[in-house]
């Protein structure tokens, strides 16, 4: 399963544009992967020199257009949202953009709040007690969406949390914010930038500053040229690998590694996952048929050379199925049949 990313944003903010940067244009019906740029995996690569290098990816989907409806049922479906918000053109205002896609979202919510708040509500009052702390959450809840405020600003306890999750609530979802800035604005967005990464912040999400219509136009040249072009806008690196790596990071993944001859490759994984779940993403029956996983560092086996080499030294950890995969790992997995 991919990750799934959408775009939002209000109308020309470069959602488009921003999309096409990101797929290499390779997207079609508004839909492309997007590579996630991780220099372990280069330097996997470079020790191993395997005949494939394969980045993790995730799936981005372009705000569709038409109805509302199907733009939230778009951000609905999404594991990490990305808000995009106009920072060039007249008058840009990336602030009110961000607080008016949270109003959009947080109405949504408040519907499907309203209605459990009377479900709810209807138990509470025919004598079952045992509804009364998930009532007094969802009217909190109901509260905090009326103002037209997310519910990633409202401060949850653990207790409380489970409460709202089975309502998949659409303000809640990991976001990245992009300023879209033209480039007076560059590097860094300025002032502009300090209005919404506190904003952002707030809410617990990253927000980057990006001039998605030059990216589109680096991403076409060579990669020395696109360096040479960036230094002079002031830029140190690649802002569409930003995106992907915060993308990334807010979804709260981590990333393992396998290194053979015919391929290396970063896959995504759930933080905390047992190494049989981990074996699952690279194949179904890899999970069913799981023996035990072979386990070692970027670093190891990059001063190794191979996970052939590091077999013969006997330095490879053998781990089994309660072994839980952790970030940078690289794993071979010894599956049966
Ligand atoms: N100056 C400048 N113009 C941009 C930038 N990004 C997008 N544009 C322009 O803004 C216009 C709208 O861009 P789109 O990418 O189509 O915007 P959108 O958000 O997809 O718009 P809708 O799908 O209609 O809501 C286009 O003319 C773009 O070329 C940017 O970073 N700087
Ligand atoms: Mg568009």
């Amino acid at each position: 399963m991919p990750v799934n990313v959408a775009i939002v944003g209000p109308t020309g903010a470069g959602k488009t544009t921003l999309f096409h940067a990101l797929t290499r244009g390779h997207g079609s019906d508004g839909v492309g992967m997007v590579e996630v740029p991780d220099e372990r995996l280069d330097r996997l690569a470079a020790a191993v020199r395997p005949k494939r290098v394969v980045p993790a990816q995730v799936r981005l989907a372009d705000a569709p257009p038409g109805s509302r409806a199907q733009r939230i049922a778009a951000a609905r479906e999404a594991d990490v949202v990305i808000k995009v918000l106009r920072g060039f053109g007249p008058d840009p205002d990336p602030v009110a953009d961000l607080e008016g896609i949270e109003l959009d979202l947080a109405v949504t919510d408040l519907a499907t709040v309203e209605r459990r708040v009377e479900t709810v509500g209807r138990e509470v009052r025919a004598g079952r007690k045992q509804h009364a702390a998930e009532l007094a959450v969802l009217e909190r809840a109901k509260a905090h969406l009326d103002q037209g405020r997310g519910l990633s600003s409202l401060a949850l306890d653990a207790e409380s949390l489970p409460h709202l999750q089975p309502l998949f609530p659409v303000s809640a979802k990991p976001s990245v914010v992009i300023a879209n800035v033209d480039e007076e604005r560059l590097p860094d967005g300025g002032e502009l930038r300090e209005r919404v990464g506190a904003l952002a912040a707030e809410r617990g999400w990253r927000a980057l500053v990006v001039d998605a219509r030059l990216e589109a136009e680096l991403g076409e040249l060579d990669a020395d040229d696109a360096r040479e072009m960036r230094e002079t806008y002031g830029l140190s690196g690649s802002g569409l690998a930003a995106v992907a790596r915060a993308v990334w990071a807010a979804g709260g993944l981590i990333t393992f590694f396998t290194a053979g001859e015919p391929e290396a490759r970063a896959w995504p994984c759930e933080s905390g996952s047992p190494a049989p779940v981990a074996a699952g993403v690279i194949h179904s029956d890899f999970e069913k048929h799981f023996i035990r996983a072979e386990v070692t560092s970027v670093d190891e086996l990059v001063a190794a050379g191979s996970m052939e080499a590091l077999r013969h030294a006997g330095r490879l950890r053998v781990e089994g199925r309660d072994y839980r995969v952790r970030d940078g790992d690289v794993v071979f997995f010894r599956v049966g049949r």
